[in-house]
């Protein structure tokens, strides 16, 4: 057994985390897999990967501010980050230690972990679907979840992109910055649903 590297089971990959995260960040992640794997089934994501990326995506929420900014800078991830709320550095963390923990290798799964919190344009329908399930699993309590979860049945993109406006709006209000991906990931998302609208004939 290749010890530090190798592809793990889903109750070490729980267990692992738990060791990691206070209880109801822990209930967190398995209202993310529940509410992940159901959109995965609904919008074509593989709910196998969709699963994997949901158990590590908080993974390293609890890590000291100072351990999360070597390990961005040790990272490939845009160093802009890193001008930004340090709220958003625990997503390309996590990607890093799944690969190198926990040996995960698809670059979606990894991917769906690493742009988690940002969003970014061009997203995959799996990482579409972590982003959304970390809004709208059944614990999440914020104004407007019960609009996003609806949409959430019906239209991926539309439903991202209210959730993701609606943190833009949360940033705004409280004088904060937007980083730059989250405003490209909602553009995006709305540029989508407006074309298919147009489309539609409307
Ligand atoms: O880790 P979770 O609490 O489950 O959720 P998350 O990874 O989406 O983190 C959300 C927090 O990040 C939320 O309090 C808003 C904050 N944040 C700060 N700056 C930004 C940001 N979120 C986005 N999407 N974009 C930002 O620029
Ligand atoms: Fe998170
Ligand atoms: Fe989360």
């Amino acid at each position: 057994m290749c010890m530090g590297k190798e592809i793990v089971s889903r109750e070490r990959l729980l267990q692992a985390l738990r060791d990691e995260v206070p209880e109801h960040r822990f209930r967190h992640t398995l209202g993310v897999m529940e509410a992940a794997v159901r959109l995965a089934e609904r919008y074509g994501a593989d709910p196998a990967k969709a699963e994997m990326a949901a158990i590590l995506h908080d993974i390293a929420k609890y890590w000291p501010v100072e351990r999360l900014r070597a390990a961005v800078q040790a990272s490939a991830f845009p160093q802009d980050v890193l001008a930004y709320d340090a709220e958003l550095w625990h997503g390309p963390v996590a990607a890093e230690v799944a690969r190198t923990r926990f040996g995960v290798t698809d670059e979606d799964v990894l991917n769906a972990i690493r742009y988690h919190t940002t969003g970014r344009p061009g997203m995959s329908v799996l990482e579409k679907v972590v982003c959304l399930a970390d809004y709208i699993e059944p614990g999440r309590q914020f104004p407007g979840v019960d609009e996003i979860r609806r949409l959430a049945e019906a239209d991926l993109d539309a439903a991202l992109a209210k959730a993701l406006g609606g943190t833009i709006a949360y940033l705004i209000s409280r004088g904060m910055r937007v980083y730059p991906l989250t405003l490209l990931a909602y553009n995006d998302l709305i540029g989508a649903t407006a074309a298919r609208d147009k489309e539609g004939g409307g």
